[in-house]
């Protein structure tokens, strides 16, 4: 059956290799194609951790995970990768080219499709400015693009490998406010068809979301729409007032 992208995490619990205690117990919870998920929590809540699990660079010490029904751990691990866009907190770029790093995760890309993704991204002007463009050299660890410019190249990449979902951690708080509009408003096509679990700091960003999940010390303490968990949710008023 073609993927789908529902995303199910089933009495979760994570303990680090080697640590004594779980930093994630009893999450629980369902993102489905078409909307966005947002993952709120103080640092060190287990926002980042719970991200890792859902392509398996960690297993779940407890509990389960579903991609579409099926436990991740019976997809092949190449098969899971590929359906699966994850944007990691500190955008890490190879050396090499603009195009030699978008196409990691989809060698087959063609120009066009890089270009829509970089659109997308809101990272098009920059490269088209550079005069090499998609064949621009990028230095060790990306060193010679800005931190933002950075982020948002590891956005584009994730975008070309066209995954029915996607995982943004804290991808959008490093960019202006402008920005940060501009690239929310440009996702909406893809968030429309893919799943879509953000985890985010500004209160704009997460406004919108379907679905809300507030961790705190490892445990969900609120699920719900902004409305409703600033009715009934002293840890997500603290949160968005702070
Ligand atoms: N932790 C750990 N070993 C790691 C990574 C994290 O022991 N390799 C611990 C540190 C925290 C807890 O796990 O106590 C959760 O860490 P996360 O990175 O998942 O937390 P967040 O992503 O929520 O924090 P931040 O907002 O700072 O990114
Ligand atoms: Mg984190």
């Amino acid at each position: 059956p073609p993927a789908r992208g529902v995303v199910q995490l089933q009495d979760v619990e994570f303990t680090y290799p080697g640590a004594d205690d779980p930093v994630l117990s009893d999450i629980n919870l369902t993102a489905r194609p078409g909307g966005m998920t947002a993952i709120v929590g103080s640092t060190g809540a287990g926002k980042t951790t719970l991200l890792s699990l859902i392509p398996r660079l960690f297993d779940v010490t407890g509990g389960r995970v579903l991609l579409d029904g099926l436990d991740i751990r019976e997809y092949d691990p190449a098969q899971l990768w590929e359906r699966i866009g994850l944007i990691p907190q500190k955008a890490f770029l190879f050396t090499g080219t603009v195009a030699s790093n978008l196409r990691y995760g989809n060698p087959d890309a063609t120009d066009e499709e890089l270009w829509r993704a970089l659109e997308i991204a809101q990272a098009k002007d920059f490269v088209a400015e550079m005069p090499e463009g998609l064949n621009a050299p990028v230095a060790q660890g990306g060193s010679n693009v800005s931190g933002g410019q950075r982020q948002r190249l590891a956005i584009a990449r994730a975008l070309v490998k066209q995954a029915p979902v996607y995982l943004f951690d804290d991808s959008f708080s490093a960019l202006d406010v402008a920005t940060d509009a501009r690239l929310r408003r440009a996702l909406r096509p893809i968030s429309a068809h893919a799943t879509v679990i953000v985890v985010a700091q500004r209160v704009s960003t997460i406004v919108d979301a379907d679905q809300i999940i507030v961790l705190e010390n490892g445990r969900v303490v609120g699920t719900g729409t902004h409305d409703e968990l600033l009715a009934g949710c002293a840890t997500y008023v603290e949160i968005v007032q702070s």
